[in-house]
């Protein structure tokens, strides 16, 4: 292996050289939204939009990896666009996403129910304590960019999640960013 360096543009998470890119549409974070007719029409109405693109730079025999992840401006019935969520397979395992551009909200949650909200803007590098679940959510008029750093090892877990929700949602209501207890989760 050699030393070697990318070119990420701030603007839109644009990084090149890189080893692999993938986008999510609205069609394929079906469960994720609290509001699944809205959803639907959203798929039909606006052509399936794109989410978020998570685009990677990975060297085979690397311990660390690292990408960017641009997730688009839009709601679902007044929730913000996001990511999954996930707990690392290794559990004892972080990660760190630095933010290059636009607002948003890392919610993250322990597997005993503890929550954590950490506000994403630029500049902001948060660290992700091992055994923490982590998801990203824009609640800007811009696209939210921020790189990550992880250990090629560290995997994703995205069991519990998609089975219950995260602890807390995040929507807009009147006018304002708020942070909710998820009716779908018993305490
Ligand atoms: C970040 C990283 C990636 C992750 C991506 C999308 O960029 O944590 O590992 O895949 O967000 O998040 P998710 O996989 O939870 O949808
Ligand atoms: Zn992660």
């Amino acid at each position: 292996m050699i030393p070697e360096h990318v070119v990420i543009d701030d603007k839109s998470g644009l990084m090149t050289p890189n080893t692999g890119r993938y986008r999510k549409r609205l069609s394929e974070l079906r469960g994720l939204f609290q509001d699944a007719q809205v959803l639907e029409a959203e798929i039909r109405t606006k052509g399936d939009p794109v989410v978020y693109e998570v685009i990677e730079y990975k060297k085979g025999g690397s311990d660390l990896f690292f990408g960017t992840t641009a997730i688009l401006p839009g709601k679902v019935n007044g929730e913000y666009y996001m990511t999954r969520g996930h707990f690392h397979k290794r559990r004892d395992m972080g990660e760190v996403y630095y933010t290059r551009n636009g607002a948003g909200i890392l919610l993250l949650e322990s597997p005993d129910g503890e929550t954590s909200v950490i506000e994403m803007r630029p500049g902001t590098c948060a660290f992700i304590a091992p055994n923490w679940a982590h998801r990203s959510i824009n609640i800007g008029a811009e696209s939210l960019v921020f790189v990550w750093v992880c250990s090629v090892d560290a995997g994703h877990d995205y069991g519990q999640i998609v089975r219950t929700g995260m602890r807390k949602i995040v929507v807009e209501r009147e006018g304002k960013v708020a942070v909710l207890d998820n009716p779908g989760v018993v305490p």
